[in-house]
């Protein structure tokens, strides 16, 4: 059942937050502790290895978007990774398609949606940003882009996703129905969690975020998650700071996540607060549905604070900045 008692709680818990001023926000900072420049936070335990290839940018006094486009690349290429990138698990029909969107300190942002045949979306996504006019480019219109821009078009499905696409084939009832993804057990599963979202603070204190996935495994052909979208997988404004999601991006479009987070941010909202806003608004709509679900929220502020929230428990996220090189974080969630 749901506890409709934490619930009310934490809505109250939430109006009052907002009612509370700017500065009652920031003398309930503790910035001694976080707020060390240049830093880089990533979803999950895979972004210990991630932050540190950023860190390798970050450290030299290197610029932030460089650093999350380096660093994201770290998961896209790992083989062992089923929800990131090269050896991400195919769709419903065998396809490895794959989302992802950068976005850096002007407000500039890219993004590729269902794009196959490509092992390294994020530098794609980079590449709509910076050559084209564009915001994102979809399904064979973004490989033919980043073929044309010198990546080499390559099978990606592996023979282990293979496999385990098939042998899901012999479980699933194999035709499209809505929250299909639900069907393949609990949130975090094997098959539905672990996207990389990450976001910088270079030495100068400018922010940029990348996100990267193969989305939800055995997803129907053509279904775009949160990840690559602008304002749901991930948002960042130089004023104010930055934030990424993960998990059913369904519910984060709905809510267009990673922009409340940031613009409660700007409200003065500390990043866990932020963050537990943003996941408290998805509970609040839909109670049921958010029981059977996870999503989280990672944020930083201008300052180099911190936090994260989840609906469910097990969501952590990787810190790096120069007192602390590889440290995971275990969020707070709801449930
Ligand atoms: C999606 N948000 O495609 C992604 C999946 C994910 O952690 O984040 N999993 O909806």
């Amino acid at each position: 059942m749901f506890n409709r008692r934490k619930f009310i709680q934490l809505s109250a818990a939430g109006s009052s937050l907002a009612a509370l001023s700017q500065t009652s926000f920031a003398k309930a900072l503790n910035t001694t502790d976080q707020s060390t420049l240049p830093v880089v936070i990533s979803t999950w335990d895979f972004g210990i290895a991630a932050n540190q290839e950023a860190w390798k940018t970050l450290s030299k006094g290197g610029r932030a978007l460089d650093a999350v486009e380096a660093g994201v690349r770290i998961p896209e290429a790992d083989m062992n990774n089923h929800s990131v990138g090269r050896a991400g698990y195919p769709d419903r029909d065998g396809h490895v398609t794959l989302d992802a969107c950068i976005m850096d300190e002007l407000g500039n942002c890219g993004a590729v949606a269902g794009m196959e045949d490509i092992d390294h979306p994020i530098s794609v996504a980079r590449l709509v940003m910076e050559k084209t006019p564009h915001v994102m480019l979809v399904g064979e219109g973004a490989t033919q882009f980043a073929v044309e821009h010198g990546f080499k078009r390559m099978k990606l499905l592996t023979p282990e996703s293979e496999k385990a696409w098939k042998e899901w084939l012999k479980k699933a009832e194999y035709k499209p129905v809505i929250n299909f993804e639900n069907k393949q057990g609990l949130p975090g599963n094997q098959y539905n969690h672990d996207t990389i979202g990450m976001l910088a603070l270079d030495a100068k204190g400018n922010i940029s975020g990348a996100c990267t996935t193969s989305g939800m495994a055995f997803k129907l052909h053509g279904r775009v998650g949160d990840s690559p979208i602008i304002g749901a997988g991930l948002y960042v404004d130089n004023e104010v700071g930055g934030a990424t999601s993960t998990g059913v991006g369904e519910e984060v479009i709905r809510n267009v996540g990673s922009f409340l987070v940031v613009e409660l941010m700007r409200q003065g909202y500390p990043p866990e607060q932020a963050c537990k806003e943003a996941v408290m608004r998805i509970i609040k709509k839909k109670p049921e549905i958010a029981k059977q679900i996870q999503v989280g929220f990672l944020a930083i502020n201008k300052k180099g604070e911190h936090g994260a929230y989840a609906i469910q428990q097990g969501f952590s996220y990787a810190v790096c900045n120069s007192k602390k090189q590889d440290t995971l974080i275990k969020g707070k969630s709801y449930y």
